[in-house]
């Protein structure tokens, strides 16, 4: 396709698309009619991936996923479709500005972080491998909520994506399906019936998601909850208006909004109905296609390979169990054993709080034959284990994480570490009846997104260097090694670096007023706010170097920025707790004129996957820095250290596995191991004795205490520091003075510019491993058996 091409399709889609002309188009009639006619390029590689699947038999993965961090589509497909210089040329053609247009598109935030941007990053490696694939999940209609700041406190606004006309979706009128809750169950003529009492349609809505080269494409499909009938016209006739409409808004409630928080089960009811709905609704749409393809239930488990993405979707083991036992009449023991041969779960996290339960109550009352069937499939695995020690309920709740498990014929951790903890803590037993069943897929992240086009400045060098093959075999960036002792090659690294950190200094000065120097270091931690990612550690460090600074003036500071972003659940409060204080603390450091020049701390609101892309190519350091054991895996960390940033870490999820590949001399390590931190905190008062011990922390958390940093409100932060200085379960304290010293080899690194620009280069070159299409091909093998196709 040729950019005059594309400009006509442009138009035309302006036109008749949109009904819009061109002296009167806005910004966002143009970003639609682009999008129209980029979607209209993939369309076709859509269709050959479908007819290349059907024609081969082939078995299909299904990600089922309660989260897809999208972000913006119109760029990758851009990327993907390699045409970049096309759309540019068209759009400068028309008077427009390409960066404009492109940033013009909402993020489609269906997803609270790390668990649904993976999902996004396999779905688009999928599609690269040509993978015959879906991706199942729910159309929120508000996505994560949009973050504010207001006297530094954190404010929650609806996200409205769909408030703007969604381009890239099609809505299927003829996949519906009847999702019922509730009723009872009775026996009929022999056979098990489940009459539920509530019912909502489940509307599907599909996104085309191509792959590199534009050589396939899978399909994302999203269900939408909408009322069985229309509205009640007897009583909108009888002038009741709001009760006529009430049926819709009930339905609607199911997709109305994602909640936002990924570890802990909240608003229980509508959380599981939500769960129900799009998992139940994704296995009616699987065995639909199963069947009309002529396919013998025996055989579904060699056509289709259902992957859980965390315990979110993990009803759908009785539910498989259900549709192929009561409806198909196929024996339970049979049932059981062919769902397990398509099902496998991914477990994301080993925090006892995020581990999902549901009272029994509540399961029996809104899904009964579920209910009935979790004891059958109990008992079967109970009559399996000798010792009989692990059963699916207990104290009146289901365990979400043991039934997934029982219901999977692989369950994959996250990273290394992860999976070895998984197997000695909150799955032993487990492990210990099916030794083989856990396996380990560490994380990835795509490299089309998140080098290729999030960073066009290093891409273009790499490129130049190694030529283009690294955007599809990310590996290859270990041919970078020879470069890496180039003085021309690093000269150029440096400068795509400086160049990224100017854009974005000057962006912080448009968007927010910030004026940062580009020379300094780029500090950065950009995740969901969490007292286990310890935001609150950094932000003590960052006091305690402000009073040094301040004590020595003169002194021989590397300047620093350092950046946070990031969105607490809004039901926690103590890490709202810490956005404020870390904004608090902003004020006073960025107003100070004697640690100016040395020290900026910058809270950006509303931190969402477009954010990243912009932050992640300008950072110098990554932090890290969760207390071991309790960062599954990562993969922000993964983006930092392909984008050239060093982290700063302890050993702890994906970081153990990063330092492993890119050298322990180009990481700062610091902390407690995992073990370590389970010994440290058996040792009592072990924060008073750590907070005693350094009297830079000590001074730190003083500053706070005397209100320093909120003057008109001298305690505001009593709380804060009580948690620190007394229990402390996460360590800050405990790891305050290794984390001090280890900011201090950075600063020295980093005044070494020749030193620093060969370690971040490292990190990029021996970065390939992180790939998502890596991971993708891990789960292929170990997981789903499935195999590539030949479009
Ligand atoms: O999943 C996470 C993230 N919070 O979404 N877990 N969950 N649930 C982990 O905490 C991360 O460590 C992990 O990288 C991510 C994806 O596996
Ligand atoms: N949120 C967004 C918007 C992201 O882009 C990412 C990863 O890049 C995450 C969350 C996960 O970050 P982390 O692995 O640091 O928790």
């Amino acid at each position: 396709m040729t950019a005059a091409d594309l400009r006509a399709s442009i138009l035309r889609h302006l036109t008749y698309s949109l009904g819009s002309d061109a002296d009167h188009a806005t910004q966002h009639d143009w970003r639609i009619a682009l999008s129209l006619a980029v979607r209209d390029r993939l369309v076709e590689s859509w269709f050959t991936a479908s007819r290349a699947t059907r024609a081969a038999g082939a078995k299909r993965v299904y990600y089922l996923s309660m989260e897809f961090l999208i972000g913006r589509l119109l760029e990758d497909a851009i990327v993907n479709l390699r045409l970049e210089d096309e759309a540019r040329e068209a759009l400068n053609g028309l008077g427009l500005d390409p960066v404009t247009v492109i940033q013009d598109e909402p993020d489609a935030a269906l997803g609270n972080g790390g668990l649904g941007r993976l999902a996004a990053c396999f779905m688009e490696s999928l599609s690269t491998l040509c993978v015959p694939a879906f991706g199942y999940g729910i159309r929120y209609e508000h996505g994560l909520f949009r973050q504010s700041f207001e006297e530094g406190r954190q404010v929650e606004a609806p996200e409205e994506w769909l408030t703007q006309y969604h381009a890239w979706e099609f809505e299927r009128r003829d996949v519906r399906f009847k999702m019922c809750f509730g009723g009872e169950v009775v026996e009929e003529g022999g056979k098990t019936v489940w009459h539920g009492d509530q019912a909502v349609m489940a509307q599907a809505f599909d996104t085309p998601i191509i792959g590199w080269q534009g050589r396939w494409a899978n399909t994302l499909r999203l269900w939408s909850a909408q009322p069985l009938h229309g509205f009640d016209l007897d009583r909108f006739n009888r002038g009741e208006y709001a009760a006529a409409a009430e049926p819709e808004a009930l339905a609607r409630t199911i997709s109305r909004v994602l909640y936002p928080d990924d570890t802990t089960e909240q608003g229980k009811e509508l959380r599981l109905k939500q769960e129900y709905f799009f998992t139940a609704a994704s296995l009616r749409d699987i065995l639909r296609r199963f069947e009309a393809e002529g396919g013998q239930l025996a055989d579904l488990p060699k056509r289709a390979a259902i992957q859980l993405n965390d315990t979110h979707p993990a009803i759908a083991g009785p539910e498989l169990v259900r549709l192929l036992h009561d409806e198909r009449g196929m024996p339970l023991d049979q049932a059981i054993a062919t769902a397990r041969g398509c099902l496998s779960y991914t477990n994301h996290t080993l925090m006892p709080e995020a581990l999902e339960r549901w009272s029994e109550g509540l399961m029996r009352s809104l899904l009964p034959r579920h209910m009935q069937l979790i004891e059958r499939i109990d008992a079967a695995h109970a009559a399996e284990q000798p010792s009989r020690n692990v059963s699916l309920s207990s104290d009146g709740e289901v365990r979400m994480g043991e039934l997934a498990f029982v219901m999977a014929h692989k369950v994959n951790g996250v990273s290394a570490l992860h999976t070895d903890l998984m197997k000695q803590t909150v799955f032993a037993e487990l492990h210990r009846l099916h030794p083989d069943r856990i396996v380990n897929e560490t994380n990835g992240v795509t490299p089309r997104r998140w080098l290729l086009s999030a960073n066009p400045r290093l891409s273009a060098l790499i490129t130049d260097t190694i030529g283009v093959d690294w955007a599809h075999d990310l590996e290859q960036l270990e041919r970078l090694e020879p470069s890496l002792t180039d003085p021309a090659f690093l000269d150029a690294y440096a400068a795509a670096k400086r160049a990224n950190k100017v854009d974005l200094s000057d962006w912080l000065a448009a968007e927010y007023g910030l004026s940062v120097d580009p020379d300094a270091m780029f500090d950065v931690q950009i995740k969901r706010i969490h007292e286990y990612k310890r935001q609150h550690l950094n932000i003590l460090e960052t006091i305690a170097l402000w009073r040094d600074i301040k004590a020595n003036p003169d002194g021989d500071w590397v300047p620093r920025v350092k950046i946070f972003a990031g969105k607490a659940a809004p039901g926690y409060f103590f890490a709202k707790e810490i956005i404020r204080l870390i904004n608090d603390v902003a004020a006073v450091i960025n107003a100070d004129p004697v640690t100016n020049k040395y020290l900026k701390v910058i809270f950006l609101p509303n931190y969402n996957v477009s954010l990243a892309e912009r932050l992640i190519p300008a950072a110098d350091l990554s932090e890290q820095i969760s207390t071991a054991g309790k960062e599954a895996s990562g993969t922000g960390n993964m983006k930092f250290a392909l984008n050239g940033a060093p982290t700063i870490g302890t050993l702890d999820g994906a970081n153990v596995e990063i330092r492993d590949r890119v050298g322990a001399r180009n990481f700062f390590l610091f902390g407690m191991t995992a073990d370590e931190v389970e010994a440290r905190r058996a040792v009592p008062d072990h924060a008073r004795q750590a907070i005693a011990a350094d009297p830079r922390l000590s001074g730190a958390l003083m500053e706070i205490s005397r209100g320093t940093f909120s003057p008109a409100e001298r305690h505001r932060y009593r709380g804060v520091v009580a948690n620190l200085s007394g229990d402390d379960y996460f360590l800050v304290c405990s790891d305050f003075t290794a984390y001090w010293d280890a900011q201090r080899r950075a600063d020295a690194a980093f005044a070494d510019a020749d030193g620093w620009r060969r370690m971040a280069a490292c990190n990029t070159a021996r970065s390939g491993w992180f790939s998502s299409d890596r991971t993708i091909r891990g789960y292929m093998s170990d997981i789903w058996d499935v195999a590539p196709l030949d479009p």
